[in-house]
């Protein structure tokens, strides 16, 4: 597990590394930010409550699992949880539609829980000031599609917290309400 050491805007909570998630530390080099990335296989486009665009996460399949480039927009200086949850619908205000965590192995959430985690577990996003809040995440061993994949039947949500998921707290942390949700989609934003 490595943190890129030049950027400072995302740290990814490292906790116990117990589990199927791996986090790759942080996103961009900063050294073009109109770089063109490949399509990815997926994606989910953030919104709030009254519907404002809170960014963006595109997810790609790897050959260890899954890797997810996020972008937050909107959120001040402060710490965050963020989840892959378990029904693809985002139904403002609250989006409990989107359900709980993504959790396709039936174990209790939180990477320093010991019965944990969830396979949707993801760090903490931190949010430094004046800084949009990227993270390169990666889900190792999580499956795109097929059995306990991440898009069954009834899809799955990405959602960004109020406050900082404690990493232990069964079922979620501790992170207080849904913020920011986006239906995870098929393919690329270009393409639909
Ligand atoms: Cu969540
Ligand atoms: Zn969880």
């Amino acid at each position: 597990m490595t943190i890129g050491s030049q950027h400072k805007r995302i740290l990814a909570h490292s906790g116990a590394f117990a589990v199927a998630l791996l986090v790759a530390g942080c996103a961009g080099t900063g050294k073009s930010p109109t770089t063109t990335l490949p399509q990815p296989d997926a994606y989910a486009q953030l919104t709030d409550a009254s519907g404002a665009d809170r960014g963006r996460a595109d997810i790609y399949r790897d050959a260890s699992g899954l890797r997810i480039e996020l972008v937050a927009r909107g959120f001040g200086p402060g710490t965050y949880g963020m989840h892959v949850h378990a029904v693809g619908q985002c139904t403002p205000p609250d989006f409990t539609s989107a359900g709980p965590h993504w959790n396709p192995t039936g174990v209790q959430h939180g990477r320093d829980n010991p019965m944990g985690a969830h396979h949707g577990d993801l760090p903490n996003l931190v949010v430094e000031p004046d800084e949009i809040g990227r993270a390169t995440l990666r889900l190792v061993g999580s499956r795109f599609e097929g059995e306990g994949g991440l898009l069954d039947a009834d899809g799955a949500a990405f959602v960004i917290h109020a406050g900082p998921d404690d990493m232990r707290t069964d079922p979620s942390g501790n992170s207080g309400g849904r913020v920011a949700c986006g239906v995870i989609v098929v393919g690329g934003p270009a393409a639909g």
